[in-house]
């Protein structure tokens, strides 16, 4: 295996993106329980953050949900950030929550809905280049629940021509990520509903746009690391949106419901050299704690991506390989079980301490 340098070493430049989200108040559409000193602002957000971050080391970054997260004064939010040992991250887009909305946004029949969309992304453009921020993360609820309800061919070409109109507006340096989604809010189909799509637009777009993939956006028992190989092989993937499922999208902490599988994608990541920051690759995490306490819930988490990325790392890729060239099924498979089994939390106590 792996010795506990290369881990370290590893670990000391992995960096996790928190989700101002996960600080706020959410629930499911049953009830939204609420918690005391839940952040009023995305300035108390900020904070909450940054608490996270000065207890792990690890999370230095901010996402932003706009217009959740809202200000008239972007720069003096980025510099509040920075007083707090953070910076913001990646800029998320909401066009989702606007009664404009009801039959979605970018792929809307109506053209001047789809003009106000734009509009909503472009200004989040401009937010990027205040608060000096990268990413531009696309995800739209839009879709249809009715066979008939609207042209699915006809939705992509205005899906295309609002992403094209988005990239082109791009600053140098930042890029635009498409997120994807199997379903809901619309429950026949979606617009971008797989890796597929998303990559069809991106490759269609240029360098500078990329797949994200979100852990809880799949059906149940699909290969998610398969995904995460093939866009790393195509040089598309941007970034990570990690949570746990049992269910559907269900938010919860990453590495809670299947360690073993943030296990095999880090995996399949850190063999094409993605865990390297050089590589880009944005690893957020995309959470709502409804019943457990939010910044002990980021921090569960932040520790579950870290101690998976570790177990990848132990993964001894010399013996690996030659066990796979020898055919050598259960010998291979010992070596990632190896890694997986290995009890790496004194390590990262160790590492937390330095
Ligand atoms: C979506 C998707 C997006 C997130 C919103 C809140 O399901 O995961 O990444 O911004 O939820
Ligand atoms: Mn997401």
């Amino acid at each position: 295996m792996a010795d506990e340098t290369a881990v370290k070493a590893v670990l000391r430049a992995f960096r996790i993106e928190l989700p101002s989200w996960a600080f706020g108040l959410s629930g499911t559409r049953f009830k939204v329980f609420g918690q005391p000193g839940v952040p009023r602002t995305v300035f108390e957000k900020i904070d909450d953050a940054a608490m996270v971050h000065r207890l792990t080391g690890a999370a230095p970054t901010v996402a932003v949900h706009i217009p959740w997260d809202a200000t008239d004064d972007y720069a003096g939010l980025a510099a509040y950030a920075r007083d707090q040992g953070v910076a913001i991250g990646t800029v998320n887009a909401n066009v989702f929550q606007d009664d404009a909305y009801m039959l979605g946004s970018v792929c809307h029949p109506d053209a001047g809905v789809r003009a106000k969309a734009l509009d909503h992304l472009y200004s989040c453009i401009e937010i990027m280049a205040a608060v000096g921020s990268r990413d531009l993360k696309l995800w739209f609820a839009d879709g249809t629940n009715y066979p008939g309800q609207d042209s699915i061919a006809a939705r992509q070409e205005r899906l295309a021509g609002v992403l094209a109109a988005v990239y082109a507006r791009l600053g140098t340096g930042q890029r635009l990520i498409l997120e994807y989604k199997l379903f809901e809010p619309a429950f026949y189909h979606t617009d971008v509903p797989d890796w597929g799509t998303a990559y069809l637009h991106c490759a269609g777009l240029g360098e500078r746009a990329l797949v994200c993939v979100d852990t809880g956006h799949h059906a149940p028992g699909t290969n998610i690391e398969f995904i995460v190989s093939v866009l790393l092989r195509a040089g598309k993937l941007g970034a990570f949106d990690f949570s746990s499922r049992f269910y559907a999208d269900d938010d919860l902490m990453a590495g809670a419901a299947d360690p073993f599988q943030l296990f095999r994608i880090l995996h399949e990541v850190h063999l094409a050299g993605g865990l390297d920051p050089s590589a880009g690759i944005s690893f957020m995490l995309d959470q709502c704690h409804n019943i457990e306490p939010k910044i002990p819930g980021q921090i569960r988490s932040v520790m579950n991506v870290q101690e998976a990325v570790a177990k990848a790392v132990l993964v001894d890729h010399q013996a690996l390989a030659k066990a796979q060239q020898a055919g050598d099924v259960l010998g291979a498979n010992a070596v990632l079980m190896d890694a997986f089994a290995t009890d790496v939390r004194p390590l990262l106590a160790d590492l937390r301490a330095e």
